[in-house]
């Protein structure tokens, strides 16, 4: 009753054929639904853009996707257009199982990004999703979905931060991986306190 898994962000647009396809995300869907089996609190995480959001590299004239640029909240990575509310896109993939008890999405403000399930990129606006899961007396995470050294990695660390229990299941998971992020990734969730398991 006090452990919740948490499945990030698991939508077409990080799926192959997807506008920011992470290698390998579907093929983690049916190990996800498979373990949804073992938890009696299921939360799924949705990144939800609207149009122009300032992550977008085509928000910024000259700017090109997986650049770097400083936002007044610090360093941003732009992306390409990716879930864009109510697109295919933004749907989660057709075979994952949504039944579960809350669906959390982030990233709707235009001016800042939202990797973590729990604060935007300025790591103060919170998602209100730690209030979810203290009024419910969840104490302990098991964290899985895309992409690994993003939005994974972030809420992994948020909540280890936050005082949860956490756990992050890597086979579950898929990474971006651009310029070293999935180990950095890796060693900071391990500093941060996460347990990583495969
Ligand atoms: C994500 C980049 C941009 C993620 C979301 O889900 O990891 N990455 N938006
Ligand atoms: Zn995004």
């Amino acid at each position: 009753m006090t452990h919740a898994l948490i499945v990030i962000d698991m939508q077409n647009d990080f799926c192959p054929g997807g506008a920011l396809a992470v290698t390998g995300g579907d093929d983690i869907v049916d190990g996800i639904n498979a373990l949804m089996a073992d938890f009696q609190t299921v939360i799924l995480t949705q990144d939800w853009h609207p149009a122009g959001h300032s992550s977008f590299a085509s928000s910024h004239p000259g700017a090109a996707p997986m650049q770097v640029v400083d936002m007044p909240y610090g360093p941003q990575v732009l992306w390409p257009d990716h879930c864009i509310q109510g697109t295919p896109g933004a749907a989660f993939h057709q075979g994952l199982r949504t039944d579960g008890d809350l669906i959390i999405r982030k990233g709707y403000n235009p001016a800042i990004d939202s990797y973590s399930a729990f604060f935007e990129n300025d790591h103060t606006t919170p998602t209100g999703l730690e209030g979810y899961l203290r009024t419910r007396g969840i104490t302990t995470l098991t964290m899985v979905g895309l992409a690994l050294d993003f939005c994974v990695n972030y809420s992994a660390v948020d909540a280890a931060k936050l005082g949860f229990d956490v756990t992050v299941r890597t086979l579950l998971s898929r990474g971006i991986d651009m310029g070293g992020s999935l180990d950095a990734a890796l060693d900071g969730m391990k500093a941060a306190g996460v347990t990583l398991t495969a």
